[in-house]
């Protein structure tokens, strides 16, 4: 259960700034201040409010920007730094926190660090850019991120050296689950030597596996992507005598991508994710199910979370530089073993494996995304230029809040085998609820 204390957000002091005339002006004709008092409640469900009182309830603070504010803008140095694999959308979040800080608040300096937390360490040696609105003006209509990225941590302490010598008030830092823990632990160092430094992320997770927060950014145009696949992978299927096409989607332990597309194709037949086990053997294994489906129409298709079945295709339990463990390689396992199987009983089919995963990672982001992106960029400026740090920011219950980091990065979101996205996945596929016997 989360205490109301589990979600203060940390600050660096009192807020002895006024917000300059832009951001005064916008907040004044456009939907106003927001004032440190206004929350919203963390639970919604009359389940979770039964028989509590206001005072007693955890309540979320809400993102946007503030009246007084702990930086002065003249005089701030920002930095931004983008770290791990790609995701849709990085060049919004970049463009919206170098437009937010320069135009709306004046900051004097933002500064884009290369190549992830290699920035902040100099025996990489790589130079920071500095970032203006017009050198990002156009940056949103591409896919990857201008800055670089790189997996892992560096050493905090080397890290928050750099910080203090290349003078930076606020750092943005854009990136997954790892990227954040270290995040976390620059607030931690930067509090322990009584630094005057913000650190504000924004979370990023192309799975939407993200705990306490609604959406992460990219997921959208990942599974419409992803539907591209999929339907590209039926095309292909229905073009062959017992054609299979099977397309490996993200979701290394989260499912949503796998379920997003499945539900916006509606033409998968099966659907595969980490939440939901499953065998190839028996009467009501993938293996019959698949072969009921090509007498049925002559082809199907099959969709593969890459998390799914590791109990199948266990990996080799080494893990990458981000602390992820390499997974046994699921498309490729069932690719072998269904083949296996038709061959063993004389069966012809075709089988097309696509694994889409860079080309879904590197696309631009949609349209909704790209305005989310945008949105998510400014609540981290605001966040930040009020000293607020050691959080990140997202919607909860559709609102743009603060959360503390520690609080996001202690799990990851999964699939509800018995809710309703995945109650409606297999309604669309009529797959089995449970495969095997
Ligand atoms: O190994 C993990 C993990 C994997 C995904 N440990 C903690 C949390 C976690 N997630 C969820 C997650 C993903 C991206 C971000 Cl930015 C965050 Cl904060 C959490």
């Amino acid at each position: 259960m989360i205490q109301p204390s589990d979600l203060t957000i940390p600050t660096l002091g009192p807020c002895a700034y006024d917000a300059p005339g832009m951001a005064r002006d916008l907040a004044t004709e456009a939907g106003g201040w927001v004032s440190d008092d206004q929350k919203i409640l963390f639970e919604d469900t009359a389940a979770a409010l039964a028989g509590a009182t206001l005072a007693d309830l955890p309540m979320v603070e809400l993102a946007g920007p503030r009246r007084r504010i702990f930086f002065d803008p003249a005089n701030t140095t920002c930095a931004i730094v983008t770290c791990g694999g790609l995701c849709p959308g990085l060049n919004d979040v970049i463009r919206s926190i170098v437009m937010q800080t320069r135009e709306v608040y004046q900051v004097s300096r933002v500064l884009g660090l290369r190549y992830g937390y290699e920035s902040l360490n100099p025996a990489y040696g790589h130079e920071p850019l500095e970032l203006t609105p017009e050198s990002v003006a156009n940056i949103h209509h591409f896919g990857g991120t201008i800055l670089g990225s790189s997996r892992g941590n560096q050493d905090i302490s080397v890290m928050v050296d750099s910080l203090v010598r290349m003078e930076i008030d606020i750092l943005f830092v854009v990136g997954g689950d790892g990227s954040q823990q270290g995040a976390l632990a620059i607030h931690r160092e930067v509090e322990k030597r009584g630094l005057r430094i913000a650190v504000v992320g924004v979370p990023k997770t192309i799975d939407n596996d993200l705990l306490h927060i609604d959406r992460s950014f990219g997921y959208l145009t990942a599974f419409s992507a992803a539907c591209q696949a999929v339907n590209g992978a039926a095309v292909e299927a229905q073009g062959a005598r017992n054609g299979v096409g099977l397309v490996k989607l993200m979701g290394r332990d989260s499912g949503f991508i796998a379920c997003g597309a499945a539900l916006a194709s509606s033409t998968a037949d099966i659907v595969l994710i980490p939440e939901v086990p499953f065998q190839l053997e028996g009467e009501d294994g993938v293996y019959e199910e698949l072969k009921r489906r090509l007498s049925a129409k002559g082809h199907a298709t099959i969709i593969a979370a890459e998390g799914a079945g590791q109990d199948l295709c266990a990996g080799d339990g080494a893990t990458d530089r981000s602390g992820n463990r390499h997974k046994g390689d699921i498309g490729l396992y069932l690719k072998d073993e269904l083949g296996r199987r038709f061959k063993a009983e004389g069966i012809e089919f075709n089988l097309k494996y696509i694994d889409p995963s860079y080309i879904i990672r590197s696309v631009p982001a949609t349209a909704e995304d790209s305005v989310f992106c945008l949105h998510l960029g400014a609540a981290a400026v605001h966040a930040a230029m009020t000293g607020r740090t050691g959080m990140v920011v997202g919607t909860r219950h559709t609102r743009y809040v603060h959360l503390p980091t520690h609080l996001v990065t202690q799990g990851r979101r999964k699939v509800d085998p018995k809710g309703p996205l995945w109650r409606s996945v297999l309604e669309t596929t009529g797959q089995p609820a449970i495969f095997g016997d």
